[in-house]
């Protein structure tokens, strides 16, 4: 506890010193995006002298505070290392900006001029571009090509006007495989100038992010190309990844960003939504079709939208391995394998150990096995009904008739009606119909024996040979 606290009182004690020269709302709002697990994150309180706008809600995230300078919205980032709760029993050593990886949310409005200063406090140089936006070549935060790197200690200044609306991200220019490996990225909103237009009633944001952080590790490998462990939404996971609440009837969107090295089809549970943006816009509702799942390919941005329908519904990334969290990678596949002999073998060098996996791995989601300091359970989260055995990229739509507009704190549980849920039965079963088998299962191969599971690469092509 105390360490946590410590941890806790450096982040926000270094993001004061960068934020206090935008606001003092700024110092407030951290701490609580910093460590918090903020179930009822709620839209920040809009500053003066900002055109009305729909505030977004950025999943366990945070909108920065401006200050109005002769008609120029100016924003100040700070780029440095931060401490990030990936869910709770777990903290990761990141790069970031004022304090949070993600970086606070920067929301404008179409036709504001912005003025964002960028402060590099880490260790190397770095920049800022801003993917998506039309703005001129020279502000466009690419190292080397359109302006010096910001050496440590030094701060750059980007003036732009914001000419669309839409969905945007941010994040650097410059040793960009290392510094997005530690988690430096952000969102960028610009709301229509007519508030009307692109109106929903809940407006949901997140960039998806992945991690390598080896078990009992804080700190990202960053040369892994794409064996990452840890897929994280705002850089969190399951279970510590904000609900998103709505009222049944609400327009809803979700803006899903990608800045992951893989592609990830976001999956909705309950609805069929449309996709109504990307980081090139809004699409023409004459081009837009329904869906269940849509891909967000790296380096894309992709806006859904859907009427919300009553109930607890999945989110997440329809990649299973996505939705686990570390130590998932190299156990070997066991279901049908008779571990009896190995098990007694090893059980007289190792006392403690458990024999797992021959029918699945769901009794890993519902066991507390011990693990390494500072990791967690690969597949985690209790339900109303018992463990939901996921992690990495997977939240609940929470869809109530009484969620009252504006709020966004969890509901708890859905209450089905009667006879709308699933129920054991025990009554008379007609006789199942079966397939034919193409051959006797006898001539098949068995399942392979733990010994001869060697080294986790390239099966295939070594097992063709025996
Ligand atoms: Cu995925």
């Amino acid at each position: 506890m105390t360490s946590s606290r410590r941890h806790f009182l450096r982040a926000a004690g270094a993001t004061a010193v960068g934020a206090a020269a935008v606001s003092r709302a700024a110092v407030a709002a951290v701490p609580e995006a910093t460590e918090a697990p903020s179930a009822a994150t709620q839209p920040p309180p809009l500053p003066p002298s900002g055109r009305p706008f729909n505030p977004v809600v950025t999943l366990n995230g945070w909108s920065l505070p401006w200050r109005m300078k002769n008609n120029v919205k100016e924003f100040h980032l700070v780029a440095e290392p931060v401490v990030r709760e990936l869910a709770p029993g777990m903290k990761a050593r990141l790069w970031g900006y004022n304090g949070t990886s993600p970086g606070p949310t920067i929301e404008a409005v179409e036709g504001d001029r912005v003025r964002i200063f960028v402060t590099n406090r880490l260790p190397e140089p770095t920049s800022t571009h801003w993917h998506g936006l039309i703005i001129p070549s020279g502000m466009d935060g690419v190292t080397g090509l359109t302006q010096p790197a910001i050496a440590p200690g030094k701060t750059y200044v980007y003036e732009f006007v914001m000419n669309h609306s839409g969905t945007y991200m941010y994040h650097p220019h410059a040793d960009e495989m290392l510094q997005m490996a530690m988690g430096m990225m952000g969102l960028i909103i610009v709301h229509p100038k007519d508030p009307r237009q692109h109106r929903v009633d809940r407006d949901f944001a997140f960039l998806l992010a992945a991690y390598d952080i080896q078990p009992g590790a804080a700190t990202p490998s960053v040369n892994t190309m794409l064996d990452f462990n840890l897929w994280t939404w705002n850089s969190r996971v399951f279970p510590g990844i904000d609900p998103l609440v709505a009222r049944t009837g609400d327009r809803v969107r979700i803006r899903v960003g990608n800045l992951t090295m893989t592609n990830h089809p976001m999956h909705l549970h309950g609805h069929r939504f449309e996709v109504t943006g990307t980081d090139g816009g809004w699409v023409p509702p004459s081009a837009r079709w329904p869906e269940v799942t849509t891909d967000v390919a790296v380096g894309q941005m992709r806006a859904l939208e859907f009427n919300a329908v009553a109930g607890d519904w999945s989110l997440h990334c329809h990649k299973s391995h996505h939705t686990m969290n570390a130590m998932g990678h190299d156990v070997p596949t066991m279901i049908g394998v008779d571990q009896r002999a190995a098990t007694e073998k090893i059980i007289r060098l190792l006392p403690d150990y458990m024999q797992m996996g021959d029918k699945g791995m769901h009794e890993m989601s519902e066991m507390e096995m011990p693990l390494p300091d500072n990791t967690l359970p690969m597949m985690t989260g209790q339900g109303p009904f018992g463990a939901i055995g996921m992690g990495g990229m997977f939240s609940v739509l929470k869809v109530r008739d009484d969620q009252k507009p504006g709020d966004y704190r969890d509901p708890g549980w859905f209450k089905h009606a009667a006879g709308t849920q699933a129920r054991e039965y025990t009554g008379e079963l007609p006789v199942p119909v079966r397939g034919a088998a193409p051959q006797a299962e006898a001539n098949l191969p068995e399942a392979r024996k733990p010994m001869e599971h060697g080294g986790h690469e390239g099966h295939m092509g070594h097992d063709m040979g025996h």
